[in-house]
């Protein structure tokens, strides 16, 4: 392996010693970081940026960036400065990549091969969307979607279809979703699409669009690339066309994150495994591990405190592990009953990977 590619400036401040830099708007955490209390710490999260991010002079006065709110009954301009007036809540959620696992894909889909590290559980606060859309008037008649518009600038002499971040959710999903202006605390990183960014809790990574500067129900999806041919599930070997699935709703998906996920070897005896659980939509029912590669399986124990249905949980289970190889599985079950399957639903882009035999993981104990 060559030497470890260094951060680009605009994610300077993270910690390189928890990140592997696949490109320098592709970043993904390593397993073995993640902690569990939780949160992933911001140094720590993970970077997707499918356009170059914007000039960091877009926070220079946070409160002053426009927003056009459409397909409401008064449709309006706001300013950061407007909804922060209008109220403030806070959500916990897993954000995740839809190609997160992508690196499992035994036939190597193009994009990015993430590991595990392409998510974490961030803390989100900002204004409700429904509560944007209650204060104009209500959603338009007919409108079946959530349409975001990212803020970036376009490159030129290219079709702006053919590389805005624009993507559509349900209209429905304006039920937990939030216009939001700081993450884990603090207002929103340029890298993680400040000053205001579409929340779409339980979605995956791509429908959260960064320096969002327009939100408006339509009637049909957006015909912009990253939505009609980006980002659909293909059949293997097949182009993304309008006709197949989106990526949307998450669903229910964990795996184990220590220890000996380093590759160091392990001491014999009493061991902690602990791992991340979601459900995308749904909170997670229970966790179950397995020692031997999914022969034989566990309850294991939720750990730390339940910030709700789209936050992960974290587990533990407490093993007795004697010298030897061990094949370390976790597998979820969420509140409706949906377990975390065994096998990867097979797609040419290496999306939606939630197998938990892809993520197992080897431990050697001395
Ligand atoms: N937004 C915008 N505006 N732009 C871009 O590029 N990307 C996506 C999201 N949003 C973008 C946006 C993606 S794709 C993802 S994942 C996410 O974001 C990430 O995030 P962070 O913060 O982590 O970086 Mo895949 O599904």
């Amino acid at each position: 392996a060559g030497a470890a590619k260094p951060l680009p400036a605009y994610v300077g401040w993270k910690d390189p010693a928890s990140l592997i830099v696949h490109s320098s708007t592709t970043i993904e955490t390593k397993r073995s970081v993640f902690g569990t209390s939780v949160i992933t710490p911001s140094e720590q999260l993970y970077i997707r940026n499918n356009l170059p991010a914007p000039d960091a002079s877009i926070l220079g006065n946070r409160d002053a960036w426009e927003i056009n709110i459409e397909g409401v009954k008064n449709p309006r301009k706001l300013t950061l400065g407007d909804l922060k007036r209008m109220g403030i809540e806070t959500t916990a959620m897993v954000l995740q990549c839809s190609g997160n696992g992508r690196g499992y894909f035994p036939n190597k889909p193009s994009g990015t091969p993430w590991q595990v590290g392409a998510a974490g559980c961030v803390v989100w606060s900002g204004v409700p969307v429904r509560w944007v859309v209650d204060a104009l008037g209500g959603v338009e008649a007919g409108m079946a979607y959530l349409t975001g518009t990212g803020g970036e600038k376009l490159p030129d002499g290219l079709d702006p279809k053919s590389v805005i971040v624009e993507r559509s959710v349900p209209a429905a999903a304006l039920a937990d979703a939030l216009l939001a202006w700081e993450m884990n605390g603090v207002p929103i990183s340029l890298a993680h699409g400040g000053p205001l960014r579409l929340i779409v809790p339980g979605y995956t990574g791509v429908n959260n669009i960064k320096y969002v500067k327009r939100l408006a129900f339509t009637a049909q999806e957006t015909d912009a690339r990253i939505m009609s041919h980006g980002y659909r599930i293909s059949p293997p070997g097949a182009k993304g066309d309008p006709s197949q699935p989106s990526v949307q709703e998450m669903t229910v998906k964990s795996w184990i994150n220590g220890p000996g996920t380093d590759g160091a070897p392990l001491k014999a005896g009493d061991t902690q495994i602990h791992g991340v659980a979601f459900g995308g939509m749904n909170a997670v029912a229970k966790v179950e591990v397995s020692l031997d590669g999914g022969k034989t399986w566990q309850l294991a124990r939720m750990v730390g405190p339940d910030l709700g249905r789209f936050a992960w949980r974290q587990f533990v289970f407490a093993a007795r592990l004697p010298a030897g190889q061990f094949t370390l599985a976790s597998r979820a079950t969420d509140t409706a009953g949906n377990v975390q399957p065994e096998q990867r639903m097979e797609n040419a882009g290496g999306y939606n990977n939630t197998s938990w035999a892809d993520h197992a993981v080897k431990v050697s104990v001395a």
